[in-house]
């Protein structure tokens, strides 16, 4: 890796080797309590704000993880879903309540999976607001958990709308970053400017803190903005795994509403048709034992294919150009029709949860609306 890249041009301003930072506070078994400071690298000014930095973080995680053996177990495939949004209140006035669904949506997806997830509410760097308040925000949430292998970041305005999938993280072994869209943009367009990293995973490690470095600069007031198609070509390919929903064996990484929120109904119906056939699937079971019956639903759901085209559940469904907090949401459709897909996709996903609750949205428009169901339902 070329280490210069990522110092030229960022201003520097001070750079110290701070002795505060991140402490292991580690007491062995001997009794002796061993303390060693373990970000302690420094900070630097860049661009205006401070910044923290550090090297050898895998060298650090690894040592981390052999001091507490017990988070150490089953490191390897553990996630931490980072999500956030803005320190006041809304604009819009549905805009807190709808925030508050799609975060509901995302407790209730991370609860079933047994993975952690962080809600930042405050700018880690403030002059980086709206996209660019991810990295910051991801950076820091690396090293708050050093027992997640995986960060994935997730948008406020983006759904599960696919309770059961699981990220297949054995197809991202040799990668560090998976992201949606960038065949298209790293290949032909070059271009960062309609990048949608509205979902992405990133490894916890000094590559991706590098790398969120790079990233951050490449802001549309940064100066070497058009460089970058070409460093990511030469320098990340590898390092890259870009799913796209085009490709074959891709599925919805992350899906665009206006594609999706139209099929829910057709959906629902296909479901159900599987349930009636299959009374595996219509027992009322556990969430915790969620993942043995997505495998029978599994057996089921190999013609639906993935992606554009498929009556298999979109997995994440991203409400791109709804702003849902601010309300400025793009004129090529009315606040209305937004407002609309998102109570629908929030419900048909809020109907696989209620489930194991023995409760129904028997339509997809009212949120208050629920019928309990028997068990074997839908016989
Ligand atoms: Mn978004």
């Amino acid at each position: 890796m070329n280490g210069d890249m990522f110092n030229e041009s960022i201003p520097v301003i001070m750079c110290s080797r701070a002795t505060a930072g991140y402490l292991l506070g580690y007491n062995g078994n001997n009794g002796r309590s061993k303390t060693a400071s373990f970000l302690s690298d420094g900070f630097l000014f860049a661009g205006g704000a401070l910044v923290a930095f550090l090297v050898n973080w895998d060298e650090k995680r690894r040592e981390w993880l052999k001091q507490h053996p017990s988070l150490a177990a089953g490191s390897e495939n553990r996630i931490l879903m980072v999500t956030g949004s803005q320190a006041t209140p809304c604009k819009n006035p549905i805009g807190d309540y709808l925030l508050l669904k799609f975060f509901k949506n995302k407790v209730d997806y991370t609860r079933r999976h047994g993975i952690d997830i962080f809600y930042n509410n405050v700018l880690f760097q403030p002059k980086m607001f709206s996209f660019w308040a991810k990295t910051p925000t991801v950076k820091a949430a690396m090293l708050a958990h050093p027992e997640a292998e995986w960060i994935w970041w997730v948008d406020s305005d983006a759904a599960f709308t696919d309770m059961d999938f699981e990220l297949p993280l054995d197809r991202y072994k040799a990668h560090n970053l998976v992201i949606h869209g960038w065949p298209n943009l790293i290949y032909e367009k070059q271009s960062w400017t309609s990048i949608n990293a509205g979902v992405f995973l990133i490894r916890n490690c000094q590559w991706a803190m590098d790398f969120m470095d790079v990233w951050a600069k490449m802001g549309p007031q940064a100066p070497d903005y058009d460089k970058w198609g070409e460093i990511l070509k030469t320098t990340f390919k590898d390092k890259i795994f870009p799913e796209s929903d085009d490709q074959s064996g891709g599925y919805y990484f992350e899906g665009y509403w206006m594609e999706i929120v139209g099929k829910f109904d057709n959906i629902t119906e296909k479901y159900m048709q599987i349930e009636k056939k299959e009374p595996r699937l219509r027992r009322r079971h556990g969430e915790k034992v969620g993942g043995s019956y997505a495998r029978v639903w599994e057996e089921y759901l190999k013609d639906a294919g993935y992606g554009r085209g498929s009556w298999r559940r979109p997995f994440i469904t991203h409400f791109t150009g709804c702003q849902p907090c601010s309300g400025d949401h793009n004129q090529m459709y009315s606040g209305q029709t937004c407002f609309d897909a998102m109570q629908r996709a929030l419900l048909f996903a809020d109907n696989q949860v209620l489930r194991n609750y023995g409760f129904v949205h028997p339509d997809l428009v009212d949120p208050s609306a629920v019928y309990p169901v028997p068990f074997d339902y839908p016989a």
